[in-house]
């Protein structure tokens, strides 16, 4: 499977190719919109999510709400373009258009013109932003969905903002071994959604919208970490034979390439490092003549290859780039030392960067899934999954 995205975030449209799935996968764009909608909400979003309600328009590869096997293209509008239509048109204009000249230290600002030899940072700031997910998630919804039809969920909660960690580490409850079985993300996702930052508690939702208001205050950004789950693995999924077919390695290339994301752990990780073998590898156990582990410090994953147990992705976000009290940059146009330029942006935007790793794990687990049970039609795939698991039993 495969998906490009394009667009720039103030040009006409975001777009996006998804091919390589197979048909008959139920979809519709209400789906997908739903997903879209998860993406745009959180506390400290700024007022571009006010402006836009975005929408996928489906254009090809799905028929009466089936997947037809052929690309799946889509379209999302920008609403806000009508108020760029002379910065940001493709043809040439005969209006002064203002150059930009002051990059925003930890944005792509300086890189970019750099790099593309622009004059400019208009021209690198447009798809370098982080609008460029809402394709993403569009794209990401048809491997969501197609997990979903094999009883696989993802879902996702913000562990801290700002440093504001919960008093209860709730990632504990998914590394104890009693909910390792049954727990769906699903339900995992309909506690988190209702908070406006996704967090499970409301003592500690309390404590975090007061930090963002007070950094909203000082013209400040934050950032956070938040959680990845996934239930419902098959165990087996990924591989040790090739370093570029390891769950692992994948997961981590598709979230550290969303936009401000500096970290990704699988389950314990870098605790892990910190302690005795004996105390982190996950016990192998008979439970009711089954086998079974008795913690999940692995998150899921040994070898590269899917254990079965959900899989468990913590991500670390930086602040946003953009400050209302800027920090030190320079007029690049007049090399003097100024304040960084102030572009409309968010605040805090962890909550909804959860909502896009989530769709990039999904991305990542739907190709390797793919790859190892292929098929045309979906009922070819879960053809194979099904004689697949059979032969798990039969072990
Ligand atoms: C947006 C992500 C952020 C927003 C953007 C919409 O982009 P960036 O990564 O460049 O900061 O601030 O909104 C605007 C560009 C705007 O004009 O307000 C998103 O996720 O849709």
């Amino acid at each position: 499977i495969d998906f490009v995205t394009a667009g720039e975030s103030h040009g006409k449209a975001l777009v996006t190719v998804v091919s390589g799935f197979p048909s008959n996968i139920e979809i519709s764009s209400e789906y997908i919109n739903e997903q879209l909608k998860r993406r745009q909400a959180g506390y400290g979003r700024g007022l571009r999510m006010k402006i836009e309600t975005d929408k996928a328009e489906i254009l090809s590869g799905i028929r009466h709400g089936k997947t037809l096997g052929s690309p799946i293209s889509m379209i999302i509008w920008n609403k806000d373009w009508e108020n760029w239509t002379d910065k940001m048109n493709p043809e040439p204009v005969d209006v002064p258009i203002e150059k930009i000249s002051i990059p925003r230290p930890g944005h792509a600002d300086l890189v970019g013109v750099t790099k593309y030899n622009f004059d400019d940072i208009r021209n690198s700031i447009e798809r370098s932003s982080a609008r460029e997910t809402a394709a993403r998630v569009a794209a990401c919804s048809v491997a969501r969905k197609f997990l979903s039809e094999f009883g696989i969920h993802v879902g996702s909660f913000v562990e801290s903002i700002g440093g504001i960690y919960p008093k209860e580490n709730f990632i504990d409850k998914f590394f104890a071994n009693k909910i390792n079985s049954n727990y769906s993300a699903e339900k995992l996702n309909k506690i988190s959604d209702k908070s406006p930052v996704r967090v499970l508690d409301k003592e500690h939702e309390d404590k975090i919208i007061r930090r963002i208001k007070l950094a909203k205050k000082k013209g400040d950004t934050l950032g956070g970490t938040f959680y990845v789950v996934i239930t419902g693995m098959p165990i087996g999924i990924g591989s040790f034979v090739h370093y570029d077919t390891r769950l692992e390695a994948d997961l981590a290339h598709s979230i550290m390439s969303i936009q401000a994301v500096k970290g990704v752990e699988i389950g314990r990780g870098f605790k892990m490092a910190d302690e005795y073998g004996s105390a982190v590898h996950d016990e192998i156990v008979l439970r009711k003549g089954k086998i079974s582990r008795k913690t999940n410090n692995a998150g899921g994953i040994e070898g590269g290859i899917s254990t079965g147990l959900p899989i468990i992705i913590r991500v670390a976000m930086k602040p946003i780039a953009t400050l209302m009290s800027p920090i030190g940059s320079i007029d690049l146009s007049k090399m003097k030392n100024i304040k960084a330029r102030r572009e409309r942006s968010d605040f805090v935007a962890a909550p909804a960067c959860a909502v896009i790793a989530e769709s990039m794990a999904a991305w990542s687990v739907a190709k390797l899934f793919l790859d190892k049970f292929g098929g045309d039609s979906i009922e070819e795939t879960r053809a194979n999954f099904l004689n697949y698991t059979g032969q798990l039993e039969k072990r």
